[in-house]
């Protein structure tokens, strides 16, 4: 029997668009886009088509498995769930014991549904400080910087037009990053058309329809965004009321910018000073002017200081919480995180986590890898030695992969869920096979403000053994003896998180999406959520910081080196999440080769043709993949997909990921102080061909 169940998507990008998922004999068979989707409008992606496949594949994991060989000789007896819960609960209670609760770190990915929130309770719970994840590189950068500059996150405003569209760092249509569903951007500018600038090294799809593309060398995103700073001040184009009455540190600011005028700012990027000039005019006389930005100004030591200058740009042009600019989301009233994660067990949370002496920016509770990953090799500033890991793969995602295979490999015990054996989960004690997307009921967008959540109800029971993370969380929470923090039935968890909205779970999935009425300008009733009630151009608390108060540029990311000549970057590919869907048959047939794009001239100048096996290499390490000679990336520059691996070389042998990982090229050092963020961006390179012509 064929029956349609409407949901929203999650779990392949940050998630958002509305799919129909034709369900027939408790399997998924297909699944289509609701084309009055509230996010997506009629959108869907090949990931989300990919979702049977995905589902029913043979090579899911679908038995807890514990290791039996030696750490990482990818040998395994199935046991079952009690035996397995009993086994984890022992292995983190005994490191517990020995080490004490904070040398367990609770480790996740992307976040992806609520469970990243559930994982940060049980570290609570349990008594560690150290949530670990990849959002030292990810999106908090430019929410933490949001936060000290004017309190809040700006997200882009699609509901109303924009008069210009600046697009940073940003590959929208291949991403849907946060949940923006590039229809939504494409739609406004078919009804509302306006200039649109990309700022890319590579000419992405939005670049190709741009008014203006600026290929500026990668990691010099801040001395661009003081470029246009300076201009837009030196040609009075900002918002002298706004600036007047509603921010702090102007002069700090604009003595900051002087310091880029145009010309400098266009060689240090590489950019005709014209193009610089044409694009922060055309940005500064629209009103309203949108940013949409990206992981591109992200995964360089400079990201702070680039989001507090993009932020910055928003303000002064007056753009901040304006209709069709970057708007201040009001919460859906739903459960405050605080509450759900039970932060109140951890009062001494930012002093005992593993980066409170790396002086991270306040607030900042994540803790980036690379310190545990000091943590697990120095012992240092104390012992770490277990590891709960779920809905990640380190050994891919961190930087310098190599470092983190050792790293990780050293620890006494290791937990991972998972959907599909990965190269990180081939290095665990213990594998548990995890439900996934249309497999359980669960809510998007809860705890990351975009202003609404979203209602993922389930089309499908998981396979037989199968558990939603939630669940084993739950499960494994009393197996630890913290049952009384915890639910009888997982899904309690859903019914307490909207119970002050007096909703429901089912009515929530009946209703879609839950969001607050979109308000604007809300700062001229309260002011800024500030230390100075203001938008803090220079901040008030920087010396506190260890910063300097207003963003500066102060040379390039790494020194240029001549034996590296090349730029290298990277990027994420359409066709897969990171390192997840390899897989995927239908998805690798889309895309079968890890490659490496380079300019027709940067490919002359290393006799490389289209095609060629190439090495690619930096200080840190060298990879083998395929050139894509193409004009869409600046000459001089090197982009190569993140997260490629090959399953049938064997997820627990090194070799499936040595020759094609982008993070075996990228170093863990050196981290700014900010957010303990590496340089995977803008890294010196080479390229040369691997095989005798
Ligand atoms: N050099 C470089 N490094 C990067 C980036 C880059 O652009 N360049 N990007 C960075 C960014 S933005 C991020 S967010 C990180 C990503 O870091 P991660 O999220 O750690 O990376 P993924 O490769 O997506 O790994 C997710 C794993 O979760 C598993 N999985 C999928 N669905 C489920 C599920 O429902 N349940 C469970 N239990 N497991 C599931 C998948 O099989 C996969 O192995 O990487 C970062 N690293
Ligand atoms: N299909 C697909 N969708 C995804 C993901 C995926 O892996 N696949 N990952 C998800 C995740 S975890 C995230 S965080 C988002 C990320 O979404 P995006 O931010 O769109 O992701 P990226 O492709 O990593 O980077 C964006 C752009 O930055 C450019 N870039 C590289 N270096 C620089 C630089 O130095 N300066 C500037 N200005 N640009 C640069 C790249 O060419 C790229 O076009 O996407 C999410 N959606
Ligand atoms: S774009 Fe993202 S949310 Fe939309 S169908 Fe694809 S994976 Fe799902
Ligand atoms: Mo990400």
């Amino acid at each position: 029997m064929k029956q349609i169940v409407r949901t929203h998507c999650g779990r392949m990008d940050h998630g958002g668009c509305t799919l129909d998922v034709e369900v027939e004999d408790g399997r998924v068979v297909r699944v289509t886009p609701d084309p009055n989707g509230a996010l997506s409008q009629g959108h869907i992606c090949p990931k989300a088509r990919a979702l049977p496949e995905l589902l029913n594949h043979p090579r899911r994991l679908r038995r807890p498995l514990r290791r039996v060989g030696p750490r990482g000789s990818g040998q395994w007896e199935t046991i079952s769930w009690e035996e397995a819960l009993a086994f984890a609960a022992r292995g983190l209670n005994r490191v517990k014991a020995e080490h004490g609760a904070r040398s367990v770190v609770f480790c996740q990915g992307a976040p992806k549904g609520l469970e990243h929130f559930i994982l940060i309770r049980l570290a609570n719970t349990f008594g560690s400080p150290n949530v670990v994840g990849p959002q030292n590189v990810c999106h908090m950068p430019r929410e933490m910087a949001g936060v000290a500059v004017c309190g809040f996150f700006p997200v882009p405003d699609y509901d109303q037009p924009a008069g210009a569209v600046l697009v940073w760092g940003s590959n929208l249509t291949s991403t849907n990053e946060e949940g923006i569903i590039n229809t939504r951007l494409l739609n406004r500018l078919k009804a509302d058309p306006a200039p649109v600038i990309v700022v890319d090294p590579r000419r992405t799809e939005l670049a190709r329809r741009a008014d203006l593309w600026l290929p500026l060398l990668p990691g010099t995103d801040l001395a661009l965004a003081m470029g246009f700073l300076q201009v837009i001040f030196s040609e009075e184009l900002y918002d002298r009321d706004f600036v007047n009455e509603y921010t702090h540190g102007f002069d700090e600011l604009a003595a900051s910018a002087r310091e880029m005028p145009p010309e400098k700012a266009a060689e240090i990027t590489g950019l005709p000073a014209a193009d610089l000039v044409r694009a922060a005019r055309i940005y500064g006389r629209a009103r309203p002017g949108l940013i949409q930005w990206g992981n591109g100004i992200e995964q360089n030591v400079y990201n702070y200081d680039t989001a507090r200058a993009l932020i910055s740009l928003m303000a002064v042009c007056g753009n901040l919480d304006a209709p069709g600019g970057n708007r201040a989301p009001s919460p859906p009233p739903v459960l405050s995180l605080r509450d759900f994660v039970r932060a109140d067990l951890q009062p001494d949370r930012a002093k005992n986590m593993l980066s409170a002496s790396h002086g991270p920016v306040p607030g900042f509770v994540v803790v980036p890898p690379e310190y545990v990953k000091q943590a697990i090799r120095t012992g240092q500033p104390y012992p770490v030695r277990a590891a709960y890991i779920q809905v990640s793969n380190p050994v891919l995602a961190w930087s310098d992969s190599n470092d983190t295979y050792e790293a990780l490999k050293s620890l006494d015990f290791i937990v991972t869920t998972e959907t599909f054996m990965s190269p990180t989960a081939a290095l665990a004690d213990l594998v548990l096979p995890a439900a996934t997307q249309l497999e359980f009921n669960d809510l998007g967008h809860y705890g990351v403000n975009h202003g609404f959540v979203l209602a993922r109800p389930k089309a499908v029971d998981p396979p037989a053994e199968c558990r939603p993370n939630a669940r084993i969380i739950n499960d494994l929470a009393r197996a630890l003896g913290l049952g009384d923090l915890w639910w009888d039935d997982y899904e309690d968890m859903l019914g307490e998180l909207l119970a002050p909205a007096g909703l429901s779970y089912a009515d929530l999935a009946e209703r879609g999406m839950l969001h607050s009425p979109v308000r604007y300008y809300k700062y001229r009733e309260k002011g800024f959520r500030t230390p100075t009630g203001k938008v803090e151009l220079a901040l008030s608390r920087a010396e506190r910081m260890g910063l300097d108060p207003a963003p500066r540029w102060a040379g390039p990311v790494f020194p240029p080196d001549p034996d590296y000549p090349l730029l290298l970057t990277g990027h994420k590919s359409r066709h897969f999440f990171c390192s997840d869907h390899r897989y995927i048959e239908g998805q690798v047939a889309r895309e079968p080769d890890p490659a490496v794009e380079l300019h027709p001239d940067t490919a002359a100048g290393a006799s490389v043709a289209n095609g060629d096996a190439v090495f690619v290499e930096t200080r840190r390490g060298r990879i083998r993949v395929k050139a894509r000679v193409t004009d869409c990336i600046r000459p001089g520059v090197l982009s190569v997909v993140h997260g490629w691996w090959k399953p049938d070389l064997g997820p627990e042998n090194p070799a499936s990921w040595q020759d094609t990982a982008l993070n075996v090229l990228t170093s863990s050092q050196p981290l700014n102080r900010a957010l303990g963020t590496p340089n995977l961006r803008a890294v010196p390179a080479r390229v040369s061909r691997a095989d005798p012509a």
